[in-house]
This record gives structure tokens, C-alpha cells and sequence, in this order.
């Protein structure tokens, strides 16, 4: 057993996903089971109390890889050699406030924490963006970490989307959630994503379109309940599990979160997973947005690479174009603040 710690940040520890990410941590489903883990909780005045239970209860698991659980309000605390950032804190929307001052406040939070985490994390950190915006506060962390972390080490939480729509269309066509690869999000975390079966595939690689058009009665009701169903129905996932839960998906995000290390981290292995990083340019997107593309990970230590390549037809284009100039507004209004 490796006796080095990795020390990894929650930011939110006091709030809901933080509670449900930490235990998992603790318990080595991020890193495996040979790797000990030193969490860093990172909360606001009026979180910490909730913070120091969650840390309380840590300690009563007698987890054997967790080696030390520190609970503070300062960032830098917080990021003092951080391998893995999980940004989780976030301004929530409050009545009335419009997309501008949500992007402010959250500006305000991301920017600091961009900061300190170019000041005192460990070199090769890897941060992940769950607070929404989730990929324009990453966008905001990255530049405010340059140039002492590059940007590139900063990614947006888009798994949850993509295993949303893995669990879709593993009900739809009676198979389990591991036999659909290839699935793809596309664009932002938010309405406007452009969940992608087109590439995706069943283990004898036969096309996932055409076991839609079997199982549903052909390539025209396929394509509706494509359209009409499972795009909006993903996209939607959040307000849906909201209306029926009375409150907003935790366990699920803080799973996604979860593989969207483990992946990045130990390797994606099977084909392409979902993750929002900072474009190169790829597929047309401006360079610097935190974009979510298909990406594959060695667990090489290089990260999420983003698949090239792939084609899109005239409606999918579209979908991921608006999805894309949503990403851009975004960024205008952040830059507008003078932010960027
Ligand atoms: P909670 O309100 O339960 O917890 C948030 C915690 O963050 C609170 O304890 C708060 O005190 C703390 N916090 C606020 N500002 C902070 C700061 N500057 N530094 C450190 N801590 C700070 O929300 P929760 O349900 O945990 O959701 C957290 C975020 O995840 C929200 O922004 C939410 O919108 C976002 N989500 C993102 C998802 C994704 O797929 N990217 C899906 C789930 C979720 O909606």
C-alpha cells in the first residue's frame, strides 16, 4: 500500500453533494483501494458546523485509507498541496436574480478559489467544477490560476448528463448500463446540451441507432422519440428529479463526480465517456471555452483527451452550435465583469 496520502478538496463540504462524495472517497471508490486519501474540507462561516459533523462521522467509519480530514473556511488551507480539487461550492439561484448576477457571484467564488489553487496547490492538480455554472466557473478558476497551473488541469462536471443518458437508453432497449458505449454530451451543463447516441454502440459494436429503429418500430419513430423523449428528457434530468424528490440530485452528481476522476485519473477503458475541458479548438469551438466533448483518459497522468473526428449531421450540428454559443454568452458576461 502506497503510504503517501493524496490529498484531496472538497469545497462544500458542509452541503449536500460534498456529504455524499467524501464517504465514497474515504472509502477508496475514487482512487482504488491502495491509494490513502487526505480530505480537505472547504467550507463558508455558515457551512462549517455541518462540515465538522460530516468530518465527526468520517472518523466513526474507521476507514483504513482515510489518514486525515481537515475542516476550514480559508482557501488556501483548503488547497495547500492539492492533488484533486472538487469544487463543489457554489451561489445558488435565488428568486429573481437574472443569469448576469448568478454568473457574478459565482465569479466571485471561482476566481479566489482559481487563485489560491495557483498559489499553493500541488503542480500537477487536477480540478474538477461541479458548482453551476459548472464550466463557465471553470473557466473563471483556470484563467485565475494562471499561469501557475495550466489550464488544462481544469475540467466541468458533465458525467452526470452522460450517465443520465446511458440509464435512458439502458431502460429503452432492456440491456444493462454497461453494455451502451459511446455515448456523447455535447455543449454545456445545462438545457441546452446535446445529448449524442449517434456514435454510440452495443458490445458487438452494432449501432445503438439501429437497435432504436428495431426495438421502437422503425428509423422514423427512433428519431421522434429521440427528439421528443430522451434529449429533453435528459437535458431535463435535474428539474425532473427536483419535481419528484422535492429536492436536487445529489447521490447521482456525486457519483458522476466520482467516475469522472476515478476515469480521468486510473483510465476510461472502455471507449468515451463525457467531460467539459478547455477546448484546443476542437470541432470548431473557441478556443478556452470549457466545453463538453468525448473524451478518453489513458490514466497516464496527461488527462482527458478529447476524440477528434467524429462526424455530425446538419441537426446535430446545430444543437451543439447553440449549445456553444451559450458557453460563449457566458464567457462574455463573465469578461464583461472584467473577470477574465
Ligand atoms: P448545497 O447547497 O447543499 O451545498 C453547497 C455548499 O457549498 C453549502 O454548504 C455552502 O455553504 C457551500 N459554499 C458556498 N459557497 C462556498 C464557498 N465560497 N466556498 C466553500 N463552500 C461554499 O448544494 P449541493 O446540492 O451540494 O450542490 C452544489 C452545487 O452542485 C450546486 O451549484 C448545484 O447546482 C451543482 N450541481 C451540479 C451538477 C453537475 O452535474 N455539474 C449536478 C448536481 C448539482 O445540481
Amino acid at each position: 500500500m502506497a503510504s503517501e496520502p493524496t490529498t484531496v478538496t472538497i469545497t462544500g463540504g458542509g452541503g449536500q453533494i460534498g456529504y455524499a462524495l467524501m464517504f465514497r472517497i474515504a472509502a477508496g471508490d475514487m482512487l482504488g483501494p491502495d491509494r490513502p486519501v487526505r480530505l480537505r474540507l472547504l467550507e463558508i462561516p455558515q457551512g462549517m458546523r455541518a462540515a465538522e459533523g460530516a468530518a465527526l462521522e468520517l472518523q466513526d467509519c474507521a476507514f483504513p485509507l482515510l489518514r486525515e480530514v481537515d475542516v476550514t473556511d480559508d482557501p488556501l488551507t483548503a488547497f495547500n498541496g492539492t492533488r484533486i480539487a472538487m469544487l463543489v461550492g457554489a451561489r445558488p439561484r435565488a428568486a429573481g436574480m437574472e443569469r448576469g448576477d448568478l454568473l457574478a457571484a459565482n465569479a466571485g467564488i471561482f476566481g479566489p478559489q482559481g487563485k489560491a489553487i495557483g498559489a499553493v496547490a500541488d503542480g500537477d492538480v487536477r480540478v474538477v467544477v461541479v458548482g453551476n455554472p459548472a464550466n463557465t466557473n471553470a473557466l473563471v478558476a483556470a484563467a485565475s490560476a494562471a499561469p501557475d497551473i495550466p489550464a488544462d488541469r481544469f475540467s466541468a462536471l458533465t458525467r452526470l448528463d452522460h450517465n443520465r443518458a446511458v440509464g435512458q437508453l439502458a431502460e429503452v432497449l432492456d440491456v444493462t448500463p454497461d453494455e451502451i458505449a459511446d455515448v456523447v454530451i455535447w455543449g454545456n451543463h445545462s438545457a441546452t446540451q446535446f445529448p449524442d447516441v449517434s456514435h454510440a454502440i452495443l458490445p458487438d459494436a452494432s449501432s445503438i441507432l439501429d437497435a432504436l429503429a428495431e426495438r421502437l418500430g422503425g428509423e422514423a419513430a427512433a428519431a421522434a422519440w429521440l427528439d421528443d423523449v430522451f434529449i429533453p428528457r435528459v437535458a431535463g434530468r435535474g428539474a425532473e428529479i427536483i419535481e419528484v424528490r422535492g429536492s436536487s440530485s445529489v447521490a447521482s452528481a456525486a457519483n458522476a463526480a466520482i467516475d469522472h476522476v476515478r476515469d480521468e485519473q486510473l483510465g476510461s477503458h472502455r471507449g468515451m465517456t463525457s467531460a467539459a475541458v478547455v477546448s484546443r479548438g476542437e470541432y470548431g469551438v473557441p478556443e478556452g471555452l470549457v466545453c463538453s466533448f468525448p473524451v478518453t483518459s489513458r490514466g497516464d497522468g496527461h488527462g482527458y483527451r478529447v476524440i477528434e473526428g467524429l462526424r455530425f449531421d446538419d441537426r446535430a450540428r446545430a444543437r451543439f452550435s447553440a449549445s456553444v454559443d451559450e458557453l460563449v454568452a457566458e464567457r462574455d458576461a463573465v469578461r464583461a465583469l472584467g473577470v477574465l
